[in-house]
């Protein structure tokens, strides 16, 4: 019933907690793969709560100043939610990742961690308004050039939904991509507001109205290849969308009176400078009194540090100097250097 959905069946396999083909190769082919079952649902309970305990009730005036991105820094790795942590690195998301992008988990980087609200809220007035989206590609938030030929993929991006979609509706929406001659993904990807000289406006029809005037012929095709096409995301508790930098989708309006929680990521291959983190610097918390970081960098795997930057076992960072000086500032905190002492050259 209702708008045409992302294929569920498609959605529940998983091979020993790992992605299977099909939901691979979707990824790669049409730009994304709706998939639950992956993260431990006890995690995501947990992080739910810590979300409810700091986000407003819906309906309140608190509420209202919440209608746009971002958590104001409270969700933003590493988060005071260590559930949040958890999640971000969890070895499932990191593996599925990896196999998306068909590297190892030593060769990815966290570029985005952040827990987002929505409100339900009917229409605004704001064109920054982020309820009902204007679809668009996210590239020019992450990278300063343009995401690389399709075959190519840099970055995989992901929302986690924590609530389901009966409750809250405002599904994600995706145009899939069907082969290199698709009429919807033409080169390069400009024809979007915030793009090449457009201004950036949020909201659906304020946008769409502005395209009209601006770049009519862009906002035909927007028309015609791009809303016509967008397939919901019928997401459920836990469930785990992967996309990319150069899929065309956007956020559809949530419930009048609903919350909408989800968890917003990003990794990207090592060696691919010009995709930012969007938030400060991991280390620019460890000026903060719980040594949240400090603590996180000691308990995490080798692969986990090296997912935020911290130099592998075998990196020619590491001499004997180098061990004793790290092992030095983290003792305190238990790290174990083994690891990084047996690859010692
Ligand atoms: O919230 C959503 O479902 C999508 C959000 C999105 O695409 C964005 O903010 O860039
Ligand atoms: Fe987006």
């Amino acid at each position: 019933m209702g708008e045409p959905a992302i294929n569920f069946a498609d959605s529940e396999a998983l091979l020993d907690g790992r992605l299977g083909d099909a939901q691979i190769n979707s990824w790669r082919d049409r730009g994304f793969a709706l998939v639950h079952n992956l993260l431990p649902v006890a995690l995501l309970q947990t992080l739910k709560q810590d979300a409810l305990g700091f986000y407003p009730a819906p309906g309140t005036d608190a509420a209202a100043h919440f209608h746009n991105f971002g958590s104001g820094q409270k969700f933003v790795f590493p988060a005071e939610s260590s559930a949040c942590n958890a999640i971000t690195l969890h070895p499932s998301l990191l593996q599925a990742v990896a196999d998306l992008l068909g590297v190892t988990i030593k060769e990815l980087r966290l570029t985005q961690s952040d827990l987002w609200p929505k409100y339900g809220h009917g229409d605004s007035d704001d064109a920054l308004d982020n309820t009902d989206q204007r679809i668009h590609c996210d590239y020019p938030n992450h990278s300063l050039v343009h995401p690389p030929e399709w075959d190519s993929p840099e970055a995989v991006e992901i929302i986690i939904y924590l609530n389901d979609y009966d409750e809250c509706e405002g599904a994600t929406a995706v145009v899939p991509r069907e082969g290199p001659d698709d009429p919807a993904y033409p080169w390069p990807i400009t024809q979007t507001p915030g793009v090449a000289g457009l201004d950036y406006v949020n909201d659906r029809s304020k946008a769409e109205a502005y395209m009209a005037e601006h770049r009519p012929e862009a906002a035909q095709f927007r028309q015609q290849h791009l809303y016509a096409r967008e397939l919901v995301a019928r997401y459920r508790f836990g469930s785990v969308l992967f996309y990319r930098h150069d899929t065309w989708h956007r956020g559809r309006p949530v419930k009048s009176g609903a919350l909408r929680l989800v968890q917003n990521l990003t990794f990207s291959k090592i060696g691919h400078d010009w995709l930012n983190v969007l938030h400060p610097g991991w280390c620019w918390s460890m000026y903060r009194g719980d040594k949240l970081m400090e603590k996180l960098v000691a308990e995490s795997s080798v692969e986990q540090r090296g997912v935020l930057g911290f130099p592998l076992p075998g990196h020619a960072y590491w001499t004997p100097h180098t061990l004793a000086a790290v092992e030095a500032r983290y003792r305190a905190f238990g790290i174990d250097m083994s690891p990084y002492r047996a690859a010692l050259k």
